[in-house]
C-alpha cells in the first residue's frame, strides 16, 4: 500500500472535550448555523460570531490531543508510504499530537484573516469587530474559519490525492457536509479501498467497503497498529 488519504471531523476530537456538531446538545444544538457559521451571519451580527468562536478557541485551547490523534500522529512517522492527512475541524489536536502535515479544509480556530486584503495571522485568544488588520487596519477581522457557502481550502489538492488514493479513511465525521462527505466517492471511483471508523454509521456509510464501530481512541490507534 503506497499512499493512505485519512479525513478527520468532530469525532475525533469528542473525547478531548471538544463539541461536536450534530450530537446531543452539540454545538449546533445551541447555535443556528445561518447564525454563527455563514457569512452572511457575520456580516448580520459580527460579535455574535465572534462570541461563539472566541468560546470555542478559548475551550480548545485546554484540550489534550486523545490516543486517536497520536495515533494518526504515529502513523504518519512510521508507514513506509505516503500519508495525507486532511481534516475538517479546526482545532490543532493533530499538531498538538505530533502529525507534521495536516490539511485544515475547514480553517483554523487559531488562525485570524482580514476580509478585506486576505491578510492573515495568530488569532488572539478573544478577537473582535474593532480589530484591525496588521496589515491594511481595515477592521474587518474574521476567524480563518470556512463558514457554510464558502470554498473550503487546498481542494485542488485535496482531489489530486484522493485520486491516488489505495486507502481511504474517514473518522468521526457524520458525513453531512459537503465536499468532505463526497470524498469517499471521489476515493473509490480512483479504486481506493475505504474504511469508516465512527462511533455510528454515518449518512454516507453505505458508501464505505468496510466499517469500524466504536469510540476513535479506542478503534484508532487499533487500526493503526493493523496498518503498520
Ligand atoms: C461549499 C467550520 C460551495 C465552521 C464547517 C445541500 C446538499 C448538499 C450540500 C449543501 C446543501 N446545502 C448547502 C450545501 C453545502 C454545504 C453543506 O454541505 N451543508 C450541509 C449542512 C448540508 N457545504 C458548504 O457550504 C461548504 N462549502 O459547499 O462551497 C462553493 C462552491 C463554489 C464556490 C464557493 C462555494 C463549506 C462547508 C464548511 C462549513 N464549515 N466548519 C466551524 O467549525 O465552526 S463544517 C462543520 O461541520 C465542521 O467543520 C465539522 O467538522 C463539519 C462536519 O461535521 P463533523 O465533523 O462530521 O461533525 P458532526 O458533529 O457532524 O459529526 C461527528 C461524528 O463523530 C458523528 O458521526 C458522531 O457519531 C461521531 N462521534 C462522536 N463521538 C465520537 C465519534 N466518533 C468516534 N469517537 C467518538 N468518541
Amino acid at each position: 500500500m503506497k499512499k493512505i488519504v485519512i479525513l478527520t471531523g468532530a469525532g475525533i476530537s469528542a473525547e478531548s472535550g471538544l463539541g461536536t456538531f450534530r450530537d446531543e446538545g452539540g454545538l449546533w444544538a445551541q447555535h443556528r448555523i445561518e447564525d454563527v457559521a455563514t457569512p452572511e451571519g457575520f456580516a448580520r451580527n459580527p460579535d455574535l460570531v465572534h462570541d461563539f468562536y472566541n468560546a470555542r478557541r478559548a475551550q480548545a485551547r485546554t484540550a489534550k490531543p486523545n490516543e486517536a490523534h497520536v495515533a494518526l500522529a504515529k502513523l504518519e512517522r512510521e508507514f513506509q508510504g505516503e500519508l495525507i492527512l486532511v481534516t475538517q475541524n479546526v482545532d490543532s489536536l493533530h499538531a498538538a499530537a505530533g502529525s507534521q502535515h495536516v490539511m485544515h479544509m475547514h480553517g483554523f480556530l487559531d488562525g485570524a484573516l482580514c476580509a478585506s486584503c486576505d491578510a492573515r495571522w495568530p488569532a488572539p485568544l478573544a478577537m473582535n469587530k474593532t480589530m484591525k488588520c496588521p496589515t491594511c487596519a481595515a477592521q474587518t477581522t474574521r476567524p480563518d474559519i470556512v463558514w457554510f457557502g464558502e470554498m473550503p481550502y487546498q481542494m485542488d489538492e485535496i482531489y489530486h490525492h484522493l485520486s491516488e488514493a489505495d486507502l481511504f479513511a474517514a473518522i468521526g465525521t457524520s458525513g453531512n457536509v459537503y465536499p468532505a462527505a463526497g470524498f469517499v466517492q471521489e476515493a473509490s471511483a480512483f479504486g481506493a479501498l475505504t474504511v469508516e471508523l465512527n462511533l455510528e454509521p454515518s449518512a454516507v456509510v453505505s458508501q464505505f467497503e468496510q466499517t469500524i464501530f466504536g469510540k476513535a481512541s479506542a478503534c484508532v490507534p487499533e487500526w493503526v497498529e493493523s496498518l503498520l
